[in-house]
């Protein structure tokens, strides 16, 4: 078996089922938009139109069966897909594809088959719900078009969560109808002083682009036929120049900012006045007619606090709530948020940098600082989706070499992706109850194209992705499989890093 991720168990059987104009698809009720994802997805590479009716590829609904688990049995007579719920049936319909050879993944027609599904049965389920990964679209705008494409990637990979960067200083990539500057002066950033050239520690080269509520409203439901859920992040009180730039009453200095065009962490952060929560929960608001997902992060990360310690409303705040410090009037300033997300029937999501002025109650903290703030947040009782930065962040290096694009951090390898286990050390099992799962990351300072961002991504992403589903961790068993994986990703097109090394730039 060739898969990836790797199933929980796989028992081959005798013979193949071949599919040809005759072959019929059919599903349970509860289970048709799985089977309808089957049929889009393999209809424009083998010309076939699975027309309706049983005798051939069956989805079942059966009980008894966890959430997103189902099970493949595959005779000469026919495929059966049985599952309790549509993701489940859906993992089954993408396995599927991996079975019919990489050919399968074509848009368009190259073969002529017979399109050969190997005899056996499969018992798969994944060990964690939420399997993610981040992209920030804010450092670099993705385009609509390039994003939809990565939900599918992820939807191939068995991923069900895109955490959605969308503002940061280096730009604001939403459209919001009340505060209409965040999009017309934030989405855009200009040339730097520095120089117009990609560099290191700035981006000199003008650049922007932003999202419309339509658009948003397209990828989400992408997204959902792929049993993917957007968490969007509204990231707050730092990380925030691209909207100051935009209404500079948000900050705290008099001076209009440009939209920031250097990386790394800036100084301007959000005020603490009233009228600034007010603004945020009114952004806040249209996020959520937007998401209808479960969780919305408010971020929290990285907050300088030099503006805040020399601001006169910022100590008035502190002194009033008889707060210790910066650090717990950050977690003040978020809870205003989280506050209002639950009051809404929402989760929030921040930063594990909160943990040191107080979590907000309810909170999912997203860890990324390290699995010893991971288990902190998980002892303190709130749930936890771990990112630890030297595992998952897919925007660092993945080996030593001049010819590597350049990067942040240091180097992360696909050993190091692939042996990479959510659950912290030392936690009790009720601790460990709390660990959701985990997302890689993909922070877009030096990805400024979807070229680099395949590059980038992959494979780390599919080793990422067999981290998160199963307890798999035999590297040499992953290298055999990604050596058919890559044909895969080949035939969609992905220009993933070769194993060899980087491509000619
Ligand atoms: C830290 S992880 C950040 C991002 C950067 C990233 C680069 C986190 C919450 N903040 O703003 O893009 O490092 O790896």
């Amino acid at each position: 078996m060739t898969l990836v991720p790797a199933p929980v168990a796989a028992v081959p059987g005798q013979g193949v089922f071949s599919l040809g104009p005759a072959t019929t698809l059919t599903a349970d009720p509860a289970l048709a938009r799985a089977a309808a994802w089957l049929r889009e997805a393999l209809t424009p590479a083998t010309g076939l139109s699975l027309p309706e009716g049983p005798g051939g590829i069956e989805f079942r609904q059966v009980s008894g069966l966890a959430e997103e688990e189902y099970r493949l049995t595959a005779t000469p007579g026919r495929v059966l897909i049985e599952a309790a719920t549509a993701p489940g049936a859906f993992y089954g319909a993408q396995t599927l594809r991996q079975l019919l050879g990489p050919a399968a993944f074509r848009a368009g027609r190259t073969a002529e088959g017979p399109w050969r599904v190997p005899a056996v049965t499969i018992e798969d389920r994944p060990r964690y719900g939420w399997r993610g990964c981040l992209i920030d679209v804010a450092r670099h705008f993705l385009p609509k078009h390039d994003l939809l494409r990565y939900i599918d990637l992820l939807a191939a990979h068995k991923l069900n969560v895109l955490h959605l960067h969308l503002t940061d200083d280096q730009g604001w990539r939403l459209q919001i109808r009340k505060y209409p500057k965040l999009t017309e002066i934030g989405a855009w950033r200009h040339e730097s002083p520095l120089g117009a050239k990609k560099h290191r520690r700035w981006d000199g080269r003008p650049h922007g682009g932003y999202y419309t509520q339509d658009d948003i409203r397209e990828i989400v439901s992408y997204a959902a036929d792929r049993f993917v859920t957007v968490v969007p992040e509204i990231d707050l009180p730092g990380h925030t120049q691209a909207a100051i730039a935009a209404y500079p009453e948000l900050g705290n200095l008099d001076a209009t900012l440009p939209v920031r065009t250097e990386w790394g962490v800036g100084e301007n952060v959000l005020n603490v006045a009233d009228a600034t929560i007010a603004f945020f929960k009114d952004v806040l608001d249209e996020v959520l007619e937007l998401f209808p997902g479960p969780y919305v992060c408010v971020g929290g990360d990285e907050v300088p606090k030099g503006q805040w310690n020399e601001s006169v409303p910022a100590k008035e705040r502190i002194r009033e709530l008889d707060l210790r410090d910066a650090e717990e009037l950050q977690s003040w300033f978020v809870r205003r948020f989280t506050d209002y997300l639950i009051a809404r029937g929402r989760k929030p999501v921040g930063w594990d940098e909160l943990l040191a002025g107080g979590l907000p109650p309810g909170l999912t903290v997203a860890a990324w600082r390290g699995q010893a703030c991971a288990a902190m947040a998980a002892r303190a009782g709130h749930d936890v989706v771990v990112s630890p930065f030297a595992e998952t962040y897919l925007d660092f290096r993945q080996a030593e070499g001049e010819q590597e694009p350049v990067a942040i951090g240091s180097v992360t390898g696909l050993r190091a992706v692939h042996g990479f286990d959510p659950v912290p050390a030392g936690l009790s099992a009720a601790e460990r109850e709390r660990v959701l799962g985990a997302q890689a990351a993909l922070w877009t300072e030096h990805i400024d194209s979807p070229r680099l961002l395949d590059y980038m991504a992959f494979p780390r992403l599919a080793a990422f992705a067999e981290a998160v589903w199963n307890d798999g961790r035999d590297f040499e068993d992953f290298l055999g499989r990604l050596a058919v994986h890559e044909r895969r990703l080949d035939a969609l097109g992905v220009e993933y890093r070769p194993a060899g090394g980087p491509h000619p730039w």
